[in-house]
């Protein structure tokens, strides 16, 4: 099946990711690192790296691998301790910088990267690759880091370019060209692909994103469900662009679902406020944040809003235990938010169901105010043994492919083997066309 790429009112998105992060923020404090062959490694037993320096990657270290692994391939290398608090502490500086100099349509990925609509923004630059480099100037002027950009006009092939020119560098992929510049690329290069969905794309003979791209849809959406029709669809060059900006990304963390019905179903709410919940954490953690107010935004088919705040010491008391510490935990957002809902909900049919944490708090300044004063790295990120070794493989296999039981449980008694309402956020805005066409040839 062939669908002509949609053309109207394209976009200028830019991602912005700050260039081996961790390593760079500690040149930044410390210019005497700059020439050294600088890993940052967790301080315990097992020493993984997380992040390797430009330097170091010349000689094929690179994230994941333990450190002995890394001191056969280079035999000066120079391993510095994780330090979130610094971590976070330039994350929050580069994000200002852009936010108060650049522009306010920005949205956090990541504690490193950004999306930023420039669509209004490019033209007095005069190109956007020149707009990108003046952003990109503005951000190690304020802060010493070098970042690189991706640009393009949704947000997946902006993701998908921002690694061509790296370290340092701007990067342009038109729609037009995916097929010369992303196509031959095999599949697990591909945004989101991890193992599991390597696998299954290898055992149905797609090799490549071309392979994936010039498949039948119906035949992918089978495979993988709505995830496939997502990855389809980005292989076909079409994606989100819009950028999900928050009030105030940097005081508060939300999602929302717009639904293209009306629903009372209360089973389905509720999944819909635990994905929700689970998108927010995640993102939370991304970023070393914690909330302490929790909030769910509802509208009405009538279009009306209604928000409803949860905050301790305010209206329903019995949220409180659940809030008086700051919390980034999926379970504990969930259920406050639940409460909040059915404490808000008039059993009219909803339209857009949103949960927000805010009242944000560092993980390390949480520590802090806790008085535990200067931890390891385990326990100034909060995890328990079994997240530790869960952090470890995430930090082997790159991706959150690893689930504690609870949430496992969750998960099996919902009946679901994916997310059934975000995984597909990126498609169910901006791909309505896609979406409909497809639905329509699936009835055919
Ligand atoms: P990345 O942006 O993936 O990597 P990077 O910034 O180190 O290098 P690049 O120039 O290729 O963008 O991740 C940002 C930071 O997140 C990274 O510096 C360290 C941390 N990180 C982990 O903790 N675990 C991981 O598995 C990865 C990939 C990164
Ligand atoms: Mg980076």
């Amino acid at each position: 099946m062939q669908i002509k790429r949609i053309k109207t009112k394209e976009k200028v998105i830019f991602l912005l990711d700050m260039d081996a992060f961790f390593a760079s923020c500690h040149v930044a404090r410390d210019p005497s690192l700059k020439d050294k062959n600088l890993v940052v490694a967790s301080p315990n037993r097992r020493a993984i790296i997380t992040t390797a320096s430009y330097n170091a990657r010349k000689f094929g270290i690179k994230a994941g691998m333990p450190i002995f692994k890394a001191e056969e391939l280079c035999k000066n290398i120079y391993r510095v301790d994780s330090d979130f608090a610094l971590y976070i502490k330039y994350s929050q500086m580069v994000f200002d910088v852009i936010y108060k100099n650049f522009s306010q349509k920005i949205e956090v990925a990541s504690i490193d990267e950004c999306y930023i609509d420039v669509t209004h923004v490019w033209k007095k630059y005069g190109t956007a690759k020149k707009c990108a480099i003046v952003l990109k100037n503005m951000v190690y002027e304020k802060t010493g880091l070098t970042c690189s950009i991706g640009i393009s006009s949704n947000k997946f092939l902006a993701k998908s370019c921002v690694d061509f020119n790296k370290p340092n560098g701007v990067s342009i992929l038109l729609p037009k060209d995916i097929d010369k510049v992303l196509w031959p690329l095999e599949v697990k290069e591909m945004f989101m692909v991890g193992k599991a969905t390597e696998e299954v794309f290898l055992k149905n003979n797609i090799f490549t994103i071309k392979d994936l791209a010039q498949s039948d849809v119906n035949k992918i959406y089978e495979l993988l469900g709505k995830r496939g029709l997502t990855l389809w669809s980005w292989a076909n060059g079409y994606g989100s662009d819009i950028v999900e900006k928050d009030e105030n990304e940097f005081k508060s963390i939300g999602n929302e679902f717009t639904l293209n019905y009306t629903t009372t179903d209360t089973k389905e709410i509720e999944e819909m406020i635990y994905e929700l919940s689970l998108k927010i954490c995640d993102r939370a953690n991304k970023r070393f944040l914690k909330g302490k107010t929790i909030s769910i935004i509802l509208k009405y088919e009538n279009e009306k809003n209604y928000n409803f705040n949860a905050t301790e010491h305010k209206k329903h008391k019995h949220h409180q235990a659940g809030l008086e510490q700051y919390t980034a935990e999926v379970e504990k957002v969930y259920s406050v938010a639940k409460n909040c809902f059915y404490n808000t909900w008039t059993g009219e049919p909803i339209l857009l169901i949103g949960v927000r944490l805010s009242n944000l708090i560092d993980d390390i300044n949480d520590k802090k105010q806790l008085s535990l004063g200067d931890v390891n790295l385990y326990e100034r990120t909060n995890l328990n043994d079994i997240q530790k070794i869960i952090y470890d493989l995430e930090l082997k296999f790159g991706t959150k492919k690893i689930f504690t039981g609870d949430k496992l449980i969750k998960y099996n008694k919902k009946n679901r083997g994916q997310s059934k309402y975000l995984e597909n956020d990126d498609v169910h805005i901006s791909n309505k066309q896609v979406v409909a066409k497809w639905s329509k040839e699936k009835k055919d």
